[in-house]
């Protein structure tokens, strides 16, 4: 019997996660980077760009939840939401629970990974890139919010690792129009990596944060194909009080919002951001 054909992740040197490839759905290059969906009989329909796991179906929750609900629940009234990267559409499905939010700008650099994850990822979308509320721009992130006059409640970078495509999205520019496109009140997310294995992520981007936002933090949710521990996010607001909303109303207004998760709940949210002392010495909150 010949070997089974294994995928083996590219992105750390000396260290790799494998996933045997069931059957292959799609591989090709689009025009921005190599793409390939396949299916492993533990986490179901996996997306690989450029030789690292973007998303599967059986952890994409954990990830897609934690950087929708926790800066929407935790503002309260947001109704503007952009959405930069994405295209697989797991964050737009969750943004879209939201009966409150009446527009979803979602920027996204690679037209094919729309289309080809809406044919072979089809419940990552679950309908959404149907939903009336999106607008959707092929453009690269970057450019979109350094041009856009539109002003957001809520911005989530849902990018790639800061190689390829998704470098410019960790840059100071970038960062400073992003704050610029924030209505008051507002509140940024964005991925940073797992901060065992990738710490100079999460260090830089505290640094941008800091030099831009009155208030800032970073929370923390484990997603077993990001391997190697937490993986940190990213947060900014001008407004300290919307990150220390208290439980009860996080409660509450998840409660009226009516909405299912299978990882978040407003005790996890208030929980997420309690960083290990080694992730606030590298963030440069250790005092
Ligand atoms: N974006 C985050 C990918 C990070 C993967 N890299 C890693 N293991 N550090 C995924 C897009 C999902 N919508």
């Amino acid at each position: 019997m010949a070997d089974p054909k294994m995928f083996a992740e590219t992105l750390y040197d000396g260290y790799a996660q494998q996933l045997r490839v069931d059957e292959v759905l799609f591989e090709n290059r689009t025009d921005h980077q190599h793409l390939m969906i396949f299916r492993n009989s533990l986490f179901g329909r996996v997306m690989a760009l450029d030789g690292i796991v973007q998303t599967t179906e059986a952890d994409e929750f954990i990830y897609h939840e934690m950087l929708t609900h926790v800066p929407i629940v935790g503002h309260g009234k947001a109704r503007e939401i952009l959405i930069i990267g994405g295209g697989d559409g797991g964050m737009l499905r969750e943004a879209c629970k939201h009966t409150t939010v009446e527009r979803v700008t979602q920027v996204e650099i690679d037209r094919a990974v729309v289309d080809i994850c809406v044919e072979h990822l089809p419940n990552h979308s679950s309908g959404a890139y149907d939903d009336p509320r999106l607008n959707l721009v092929i453009d690269d992130g970057a450019h979109f919010v350094e041009s856009t006059t539109d002003r957001f409640d809520i911005i989530i970078i849902d990018s790639t690792d800061p190689i390829g495509p998704g470098e410019s999205l960790f840059t100071n520019t970038f960062h400073a129009a992003c704050r610029h496109a924030l209505a008051p009140g507002g509140v940024l997310v964005t991925q940073n990596g797992v901060v065992f294995m990738q710490p100079d992520e999460a260090a830089g981007t505290a640094r941008l944060l800091q030099s831009l936002y009155a208030d800032w933090h970073f929370y923390v949710a484990a997603v077993p194909t990001y391997v190697g521990g937490n993986m940190t996010f990213g947060w900014g607001s001008q407004e300290q009080s919307v990150r220390e909303v208290d439980g009860e109303v996080l409660r509450q207004r998840f409660t009226t919002a009516g909405i299912s998760t299978r990882y978040y709940t407003p005790e996890i949210h208030k929980a997420a951001f309690a960083l290990p002392q080694f992730v606030m010495e590298l963030i440069g909150k250790d005092t």
